[in-house]
Parts: structure tokens; C-alpha cells; sequence
């Protein structure tokens, strides 16, 4: 039987605790991945059984169809699965209130996103989704969906180009303009996402790039849980536990964090009824976030992939690289300023915990996508400061080494694999067939991508070339008995 409703779910299995069909949507959530499912839906759930409120979630894949066609037959509805070490629990969550996809469901979409009932967008579309040229702040003009939207902002494919359309038909309508909430793993995040909107608008749509800039709110967010992609054993598992079949089922951890500017002019869900912890600046939680987890994530997924290891489990598992992790996290940590209530060794230990959780299948190759795009916020800002400051700069050089010794391509025993980066074709021309100190010259000279301070640092590139040597010419096992 598919899940489609909660009756005769059996009682060890925990339902929402309100009527979802009782309340109303308040937020369209652009992005409708695993993280959002176990995460903000996760949190709403909470919040809705706790305090009521129109604030059901209109979930919207930009690209994908799936995700809508998983939800759709089941009223919504779809099973968490949290695994700790203790062993795993499940959950329905009934905060998702429509699922569309925007290519089929585009009239619906675009009627959610000017609805006066609509007073929250949030997003998860990862780094590479919204089309920032990170070194202006700007658009970045080669990026698909921000290229088809500068010509056609009518007839928006892409997140600056739906969020400014929506913004100035809401205008036009003296409807108040909804809050902007990025939920991804970028450095300011909100402010971020304001400065591309209103470039995109000044481009586009130049009468409402001040209405932007002075009257919507973009509060910056740390999100955090562990999700890896649901497989068929996640919904074995859900089947097994509900007694239903859930094809939108999905496992995290049991741990999470949510923590945001308190700035929603138009109201919110309450949030810290599950939790999350609102705040007057995000950052320095959003810094410990990216350098410490993000930053140790990252570089042990380029050497644990390199190296044989599938999970990070197996990573963690591995007593060389066990160090290197909580290396990597004590470098990571003398970068921050400090923080009130929290102990980074505290921090570092918990993460430690949380990634050798034996029952989390979270693989090193999912963490490896992407780096062009998580490397500056991960890896080089804090390598910036750690410089800065005469700190260590070993740990840093050996996690940029794995990321250019993974750029290759192909594993140890010559087994090809798709990098899965934005700029993938550009780091192929820029790596194939050359030396260990050709690379790191051409990879610190990829336009836009290495802070000037490192790439004209001799030791800290002499420290990289050094490392992706012995990575090239005796194998990850040697670099790593090396550090
Ligand atoms: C990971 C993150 O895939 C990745 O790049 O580092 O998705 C990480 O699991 C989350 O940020 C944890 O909150």
C-alpha cells in the first residue's frame, strides 16, 4: 500500500501532529531535494504542530521531475528516516503542502510565487545553482539560466530570474514582497543572494532593483544536517518501518542545526519550536559551519575517494586518515573568531561523531561534486587567514592537492569517473597529461577561483606541488603517511 495518508501507520512511527489539509501554504521553497525534505520541511513540520499557521511549504524543482512525481501521489507526504549511532527512527512529515516541477507546473509556480499568501521563498539549489560570479557579486553572464533570463525576464527558468519576476509583479500589484531565505552552504548567504538579485534586476528589469535593494528582507542562514542521496535500501528501510511504499523517502541524521537573522517583516513559521536558533549575525556560525564540517567534508571526500574509501564511514574507519580529519578540523578552528557558547573542540569532536556514523551511507563521491564551487568558502578563505596569522598551512595545501590530485578523472587503477563540476571541461584542458607543478599552475590560474594572496605565496604552492607529486607518482597512501 503507498503511503498517501497516516491511518493505521503503525504507532512507533511519528505522524504530523497537526491536520495538514487544515492549513494553508505560506513559503514556496525552490529546490525540492533530500536536504530540503530533512531539513526546513522537517523544521515546519515541527513548527506547524507546535504553533499552527498557514505555513505549509509549496516545494518547486527547478529541473528535476522526479522529486514531484514521487510527492504528488502521496498527498505530500513522505518518511525521514534519522539514523544515529543509537540505530534508526522514522517519520511523516506533512509540511509539503504541492509539489511541482517548473516545466510542466510553470502557471502554477508562477502563481504561488506572486500569492499574497506567499510571504516566505526559501531555496536549496546548491552553490552552482544560482549563477554568481563570485568575484563581483553579480551575475555570472556564462551561466545558463541566468544567460536565458537576462534575454527573456518574462519567461524565467532560474532562481534571480523567477524571484525578480515574482518581486515586480508583486510590486505592480501592491502586494508586499515575500522574505528571500537561501538555504545553502554559501559564505553570507543572504547578502549573497541580494546582490545577485539586484545586478540581475539593474540588467533586466532596471525599475525594480531598488525596490529590491531597500524592501525585501534576505536573512542569512547556517543549515546543517547530513543527508546523503536516498537509494533503494532508504526506501527498503521505510517500507519496512511505515509498512507503506514511500518512493519519496529519505535518511539524515539524527543531528541538525538551523541557525538565522531574525528579519522577516512579513512573519514566519516558529521555527524554534524545533530548534533552530535565531540570531543578529549569522556569520561566525555560518564560518565555524563551512571551514570546520564543510572544509574537513571536502577534504576527505577528494583523499578518502582517491584513496578507496566509498562512505565516509570507511573514511573515518581509516586510522591516517581518522588524523588528517581532525587535523584538518583543529586547523580549520584557529581560523574563527571566537564564539560565544561554543567550544570549537567540542565542535570538532562532535563532527567527528557524526561522520564515522556507521549507519550514514554518505558517499565520498557526493561530496566531491561541485569543488570549483565549495573549495573558496571551505578551503581557500580559511587558508587566506590561517595565513595571515602564520598559522599552518600544511593542512590547506594537502586538501587543495586532493581536490587537483581528484580533477583527473580516474581513480588510482585507472577507472574513469564524471567529475561532476560546473567547469569540469575547463579543469580537463587545464590538467590532461601534465606534471604535478603544471597543474597547481594552471589550476590557482582558473579565472575567478583562487584568492590572489595564495597564488602569489611560492611556499604555499611550492607546499601544494610537493603534495599532488607524491599523490601522481606513488599513489594517496604515500601522500597521506607523508603529512
Ligand atoms: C557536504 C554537505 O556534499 C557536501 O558538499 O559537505 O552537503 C554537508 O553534508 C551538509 O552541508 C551538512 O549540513
Amino acid at each position: 500500500m503507498r503511503l498517501t495518508g497516516t491511518e493505521g501507520v503503525p504507532g512507533h512511527v511519528k505522524c504530523p501532529g497537526f491536520t495538514p489539509s487544515g492549513h494553508g501554504a505560506g513559503i514556496v521553497h525552490l529546490g525540492l531535494g533530500a536536504f530540503h525534505k530533512a531539513h526546513q520541511a522537517a523544521y515546519t513540520d515541527t513548527a506547524l504542530a507546535h504553533s499552527g499557521g498557514d505555513w505549509r511549504i509549496t516545494g518547486v524543482s527547478l529541473r528535476s521531475l522526479e522529486p514531484a512525481a514521487q510527492l504528488v501521489p502521496q498527498n505530500g507526504l513522505y518518511t525521514l528516516i534519522e539514523r544515529s549511532a543509537k540505530g534508526s527512527s522514522a517519520r511523516i512529515i506533512g509540511s509539503i503542502a504541492n509539489a511541482y516541477a517548473l516545466g510542466p507546473d510553470r502557471a502554477a509556480v508562477l502563481e504561488a510565487l506572486t500569492a499574497p499568501a506567499t510571504r516566505i521563498v526559501s531555496i536549496t539549489v546548491t552553490e552552482k545553482g544560482y549563477g554568481i560570479d563570485r568575484s563581483t557579486g553579480g551575475v555570472e553572464t556564462s551561466h545558463p539560466a541566468i544567460a536565458h533570463d537576462l534575454n527573456e525576464p518574462d519567461d524565467p527558468v532560474g532562481v534571480a530570474g523567477l524571484l525578480v519576476w515574482a518581486l515586480n509583479a508583486r510590486h505592480a500589484a501592491g502586494v508586499p514582497p515575500f522574505t528571500v531565505l537561501c538555504c545553502d552552504n554559501l559564505p553570507d548567504n543572504g547578502r549573497l543572494l541580494r546582490g545577485l538579485l539586484v545586478d540581475f534586476a539593474r540588467r533586466a528589469m532596471p525599475e525594480i532593483a531598488e525596490h529590491i535593494a531597500n524592501d525585501v528582507a534576505f536573512p542569512s542562514t547556517m543549515v546543517d544536517r547530513i543527508t546523503p542521496a536516498a537509494t533503494e535500501a532508504t526506501l527498503a528501510v521505510a517500507a519496512e518501518m511505515t509498512g507503506r511504499e514511500d518512493a519519496a523517502a529519505i535518511e539524515t541524521e539524527a543531528f541538525s542545526q538551523w541557525v538565522i537573522e531574525d528579519h522577516f517583516p512579513t512573519g514566519r513559521p516558529a521555527w524554534e519550536s524545533a530548534g533552530a536558533m535565531f540570531v543578529s549575525d549569522v556569520k561566525p556560525y555560518e564560518e565555524m559551519k563551512l571551514r570546520m564540517l564543510n572544509g574537513a567534508h571536502s577534504m576527505l571526500a577528494y583523499a578518502g575517494f582517491i584513496a578507496g574509501c566509498t562512505h565516509v564511514s570507511d573514511v573515518m574507519a581509516d586510522p591516517v586518515l581518522n588524523r588528517l580529519v581532525r587535523r584538518h578540523l583543529s586547523a580549520a578552528a584557529a581560523t574563527l573568531p571566537q564564539l560565544a557558547g561554543v567550544d570549537f573542540d567540542q565542535y570538532a569532536d562532535a563532527l567527528v561523531a557524526r561522520f564515522s556514523n556507521p549507519h550514514l551511507r554518505h558517499q565520498t563521491y557526493q561530496i566531491a561534486m561541485d569543488g570549483t564551487e565549495k573549495l573558496p568558502q571551505r578551503i581557500l578563505a580559511p587558508a587566506v587567514d590561517a595565513q595571515a596569522a602564520g598559522q599552518p598551512l600544511a593542512p590547506f595545501a594537502f586538501a587543495v592537492a586532493a581536490w587537483m590530485r581528484y580533477t583527473l578523472g580516474k581513480t588510482e587503477t585507472g577507472v574513469a569517473y564524471a567529475l561532476r563540476d560546473p567547469r569540469e571541461e575547463e579543469l580537463a584542458q587545464l590538467t590532461r597529461d601534465r606534471s604535478a607543478g603544471d597543474i597547481v599552475a594552471n589550476l590557482v590560474a582558473l579565472p575567478g577561483f583562487f584568492p590572489s594572496v595564495l597564488t602569489k605565496d611560492s611556499t604555499f604552492l611550492q607546499m601544494v606541488s610537493a603534495r599532488l607529486g607524491i599523490m601522481l607518482n606513488h599513489g594517496m597512501r604515500r601522500a597521506l603517511d607523508a603529512e
